[in-house]
């Protein structure tokens, strides 16, 4: 095992990481930007490197500072998190021929995967479901376009090859506006990605977001760790998380979770990742893999017992995967909160000093969070502070055991979004269960103006 770990992150995250290692015995290097000197987990680490100016172009973003940190400390792997730098395949293939393990999946991997038309190709391949459509990138022929989208029937959507998350996507409805369409999304993927390969999808009008959590070695083995339902976002962002998603039978997840699991071990997939599935009438559909680990990773860990973080360690210190598929019981319900420094009602960003942080505790809450009690949240990165994390024997137990950590969080100083979760959490939709992609967006534009604009 890896005696000494580099994180290239900043953060809940950063934090996470660092006590993943300490747990395993494994000492810590944390890389930090001018803006984050203070930071708690900057201390809490045995050793702390600065990297660089505030902006994440100049920092977290900084390839031969992080690789000259890991240098000057003796580090032998890289966390990267997620976010910043943890997709970046040309960053993973640095990092390995500077001599250090990247924690995640091989370089040729990520970038299999951030190509979505290569991605969703090998899917294919591996006997995953995907959503139907062009089968790989769009031709430039107008007429072989129109046959596509005729094929798959309208509402189609095209997306960008070099997109993901939400970024360089069109839906169309009639083929009067399909080319039109297809040239612009063209025209700003070659601008925002260098790529201007798109494709072509049914457009799902209703779906859920469920994602399903894998683990896999370099020995060739790999399980899944169930689902999480992530539909609850607004603007692509993920406001709440939970798994298991609510009313899917668990013989369908196991079905689902096994071709994932089988699909890693076609492809040579190592460490922990994830398939983004799109779900309506009770089908899955494939749409993009996540090679990092996610924000949403603790309720996974609360319902299977896995630390998924210190399974990623373990895999790239080249450790045969010591659980198999018989070994994940999956046991209770989990809910997460996003909290974010932000307007609750108007999601404009509040940075600033808290002047006051008490966070809940009891029987089945969990908080990842790095803030405390005079920390300043910096305006140059994601509003994201931390994670309220709530477990039960049911989902029922969970979410009241959420409404009540809810109650008891105190942050001051700055605004937070503490007052939409509470809503969230008294919500017919929410309580009930499944909800689309497109609930909370639909909740919060047919909101009475006075709570709107409070
Ligand atoms: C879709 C879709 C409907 N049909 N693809 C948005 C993020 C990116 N990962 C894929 N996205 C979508 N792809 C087809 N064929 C709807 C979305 C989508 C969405 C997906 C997941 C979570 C939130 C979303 C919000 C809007 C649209």
């Amino acid at each position: 095992m890896f005696e000494k770990i580099l994180i290239a992150n900043r953060g809940e995250i950063a934090l996470r990481v660092l006590r993943a290692c300490r747990e395993l015995g494994i000492r810590t290097v944390a890389v930090h930007s001018e803006a984050d000197t203070e930071a708690k987990y900057v201390k809490l680490a045995d050793e702390s490197v600065c990297i660089g100016p505030a902006a994440s172009a100049k920092s977290y973003l900084n390839i031969p500072a992080i690789i000259s940190a890991a240098e000057v400390t003796d580090a032998e792997a890289i966390h990267p998190g997620y976010g910043f730098l943890s997709e970046n395949a040309d960053f993973a293939e640095r990092v390995e021929q500077s001599g250090f393990a990247f924690i995640g999946p091989r370089a040729e991997t990520i970038r299999l995967m951030g190509d979505k038309v290569s991605a969703k190709d090998a899917m294919r391949e591996a006997g995953v479901p995907c959503v139907p459509g062009s089968d790989g990138a769009l031709p430039d022929d107008p007429k072989e376009i129109v046959r596509i989208a005729k094929q798959i029937g309208y509402p189609v959507i095209i997306k960008a090859a070099g997109g993901g998350g939400g970024r360089g996507m069109r839906v169309v409805h009639t083929q009067a506006a399909l080319l039109n369409a297809v040239t612009t999304t063209r025209a700003e993927a070659g601008a925002a990605f260098g790529n201007p390969v798109v494709y072509m999808e049914k457009y799902l009008e209703n779906p859920r977001h469920v994602e399903i959590q894998v683990l896999a070695d370099e020995h060739g083995n790999a399980i899944h760790l169930g689902e999480r339902d992530c539909s609850m976002q607004r603007r692509h962002q993920k406001v709440i998380e939970e798994a298991p998603a609510p009313g899917i039978d668990r013989k369908v997840i196991a079905k689902i979770g096994e071709r994932c699991a089988e699909a890693c071990r076609k492809i040579g997939y190592r460490g922990a990742g994830t398939f983004e599935f799109l779900f309506e009438n009770g089908e899955f559909y494939f749409i993009e893999m996540n090679t990092r680990v996610q924000v949403e990773h603790p309720v996974t860990e609360l319902i299977t017992g896995v630390d998924i973080v210190q399974a990623q360690v373990r895999i790239a210190g080249g450790e045969k995967l010591w659980l198999k598929q018989k070994d994940i019981v999956f046991r209770g319900h989990a809910v997460e909160c996003r909290i974010n420094a932000e307007d609750p009602f108007k999601f404009t960003p509040c940075p600033g000093r808290i002047s006051n942080w008490h966070m809940p505790g009891g029987p089945g809450i969990r908080v990842d969070s790095h803030a405390y009690n005079g920390y300043t949240v910096p305006q140059h990165y994601d509003s994201m502070i931390g994670k309220l994390i709530a477990y039960g024997d049911t989902r029922d137990q969970a979410i009241r055991r959420m409404r009540i950590a809810l109650s008891e969080m105190v942050i001051e100083g700055i605004k937070s979004n503490i007052r939409l979760h509470q809503n969230l959490m008294l919500d017919g939709g929410f309580v009930g269960g499944g909800t689309s992609i497109h609930y909370l967006e639909q909740k919060l534009a047919t909101q009475a103006p006075d709570v709107k604009d409070r």
